[in-house]
């Protein structure tokens, strides 16, 4: 089964909607194989944004991931990498669908509550960033039956 590697970004932990987000993840049926709390450094910070270091927002991103902690979710089910991705709304939260995390919890790009990989290969990259492999568990529930179809 797929992974994928879920954030609850600092302003989502600070603003008490850690819960109601994976709140909605665990609703979506999505199963959590890692969770834990950490705060990112900025060695994490950049290893983890490589893509951006050349964007003109990436100061501002670095500041803003390292600036309390986060959340760090590994996430199994099917095709969950685009799950997450759709559970969370586009990168702007005023453009994401009412009904996603983003674009029910948000107003400004830079506190967009949430990170979900965008692609299998940085989930496996991303996933290996925040997790050892002993973090992460291997476990049945039995209402799978009910979430996915054999
Ligand atoms: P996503 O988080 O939807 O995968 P991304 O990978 O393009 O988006 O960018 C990473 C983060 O960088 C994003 O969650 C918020 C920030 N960011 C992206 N584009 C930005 C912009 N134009 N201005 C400010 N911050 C931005
Ligand atoms: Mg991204």
């Amino acid at each position: 089964m797929n992974k994928t590697l879920a954030l609850v970004k600092p302003d989502g932990v600070q603003r008490g909607l850690s819960g109601q987000i994976i709140s909605r993840i665990e609703a979506k049926g999505l199963k959590i194989v890692g969770m834990k709390m950490i705060r990112m450094d900025s060695e994490l910070a950049k290893s983890h944004y490589s893509d951006h270091v050349e964007k003109p927002f990436f100061p501002a991103l670095m500041a803003f991931i390292t600036s309390g902690p986060i959340i760090a979710l590994a996430l199994e089910g099917p095709n969950c990498v685009q799950a997450l991705r759709n559970l969370m709304g586009t990168t702007n939260p005023i453009e994401a669908t009412p009904g996603s995390i983003r674009g029910d919890l948000g107003l400004s790009v830079g506190n967009n509550l949430i990170h979900g990989s965008d692609s299998e290969e940085s989930a496996v990259k991303e996933l290996g960033i925040f997790f050892k492999k002993d973090e992460l568990f291997e476990y049945k529930r039995s209402i799978d039956d009910w979430i996915i179809e054999s």
